[in-house]
């Protein structure tokens, strides 16, 4: 009996032993999947407040795009001087968040510039002439010469060119395309291209001289660390750039080189200046004319250049409706004036100083007369405008909390007078373009000052 109940009591206490370590278990069993379960909502938390965020930036982005459309549509882009710039593309809050639209400074690369590009300001690849290519700042002999391979309807390989028997050789085998680029990242399938000639040391494409850009090799890109940013010839491409051949108040222009259209142009003179003057001009018309272009008209017709000023744009060299590639000299770069047949640098330089001035008349290409010789001036003709009709801007989104990012290059074209997105790509992967502050301050939940934003 002494023996049961002690065997009974010892039993009991195995019981409640077995018992209080089977609690244990399960207090520590519940208590760990409590702190799983707690995890796994904090991560679910994060990953939905970020996905909240990325969905944010993607609103931004489409509201920039409707408010871009809606400048350019209205005319306020075209009215608008440095300040209203600045002040409606940097730091324009939506909702929580921001957008930016960024463009490359291209005489400063330590100041970030702000605005829409003008397409028409840069050298079109599917238009440009193998010198005009070459020319590029950082373009090659053998880039220019595929590019031009590339775009044309043959498959005859030029000096440095490739066909497709090039392309076919490769690892991952292509045709040549034979036809015009779509975009310009399409370059970068052209025998010769690299992303070294295209951006240069600006890997994240803002045109400014970041510290690992200037650090050698120690951080991608392998740079040359000699203070200022080696830039490729991406700022100075394009493929959007064409343009309606009609005046500026949309009427069709009359061809000069069409013997048909004499008549016509014998009125318009008439209509300009006075009838002895319309009818001298005329005797220097030959019946069956073949100008270069209107430039060669102005000084075979001998007309000074206040009177080729008031008609030039109402002729045209050309029957197509639309005019590809031409480069406007009121807003082309220095570099990409340097770029038209036989201009030195002294010609661009002179070309900015002239356009420079304050009473300088620049509603027709007539202007470029005043400041090139014949030659020069017969040389560019048909390589030029004073219109734009295609934008294009670099759109940079921020959530009100700084955890996501977007950017987004887009392309606005006007040739209806309304602006219609022809080109709409993600940058996203080229990095965050703007200070990094602006970042850090929004994740703290600290209030973006003007500072911060950089409004100098
Ligand atoms: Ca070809
Ligand atoms: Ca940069
Ligand atoms: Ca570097
Ligand atoms: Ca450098």
């Amino acid at each position: 009996m002494k023996r049961l109940t002690r065997n009974a009591g010892g039993s009991a206490r195995q019981r409640q032993g077995t018992v209080l370590i089977v609690t244990i278990w399960v207090v520590l069993v519940l208590a760990g999947l409590a702190l799983v379960f707690a995890r796994s909502m904090r991560v679910a938390a994060l990953v939905s407040a970020n996905h909240v965020a990325t969905l944010e930036t993607e609103c931004i982005a489409a509201g920039a795009a409707q408010y871009i459309r809606a400048r350019l549509t209205s005319g306020a882009e075209e009215e608008a001087d440095e300040a209203d710039i600045e002040d409606a593309y940097k730091g324009m809050q939506v909702g929580e968040g921001y957008f930016w639209v960024l463009h490359s400074n291209l005489e400063n690369d330590d100041a970030y510039d702000y605005g829409l590009t003008d397409e028409a300001s840069k050298i079109n690849l599917n238009s440009a002439s193998l010198e005009m290519l070459q020319n590029l700042p950082g373009m090659t002999a053998e880039l220019a010469a595929s590019i031009i391979d590339w775009r044309d309807e043959d498959s005859e390989v030029s000096t440095s060119g490739a066909e497709s028997e090039y392309y076919l050789l490769q690892s991952e085998a292509y045709n040549c395309k034979n036809a015009p680029l779509e975009t310009v990242d399409e370059i970068l399938l052209i025998k010769g291209a690299s992303e070294e000639l295209l951006y240069g040391e600006d890997t994240n494409l803002n045109g400014i001289l970041d510290d690992h850009e200037n650090d050698g090799d120690l951080s991608q890109p392998d740079d040359n660390q000699n203070g200022s940013l080696d830039t490729g010839f991406y700022d100075y491409v394009t493929v959007y750039s064409v343009e309606a051949n009609t005046d500026s108040e949309g009427n069709e222009r009359i061809n000069i080189n069409d013997a048909g259209s004499r008549s016509t142009l014998q009125t318009t003179l008439q209509e300009n200046f006075d009838e002895e003057r319309a009818l001298e001009i005329m005797t220097l018309v030959p019946t069956n004319p073949r100008y270069d272009n209107i430039l060669d008209f102005h000084f075979q017709a001998g007309l000074s250049a206040e009177e080729f000023g008031k008609i030039a744009d109402r002729l045209t060299t050309s029957d197509e409706d639309t005019l590809p590639g031409l480069v406007n000299v009121n807003t082309a770069s220095k570099e990409v004036l340097m770029c038209l047949p036989g201009l030195e640098e002294s010609d661009a330089d002179a070309l900015l100083s002239y356009r420079g001035t304050t009473n300088a008349e620049l509603t027709s290409i007539a202007w470029v007369v005043n400041v090139l010789d014949a030659a020069k001036a017969v040389g560019i003709g048909s390589y030029i405008t004073v219109r734009s009709s295609q934008y294009s801007g670099d759109i940079v989104c921020l959530s009100g909390n700084g955890r996501a990012y977007k950017r987004y290059k887009a392309v606005f074209d006007m040739q209806t007078g309304s602006a219609r997105i022809v080109y709409w790509k993600s940058l996203t992967s080229f990095g965050w373009p703007l200070d990094e502050e602006i970042v850090s301050t929004l994740r703290e939940g600290k209030p973006l000052t003007e500072s911060i934003l950089g409004m100098n």
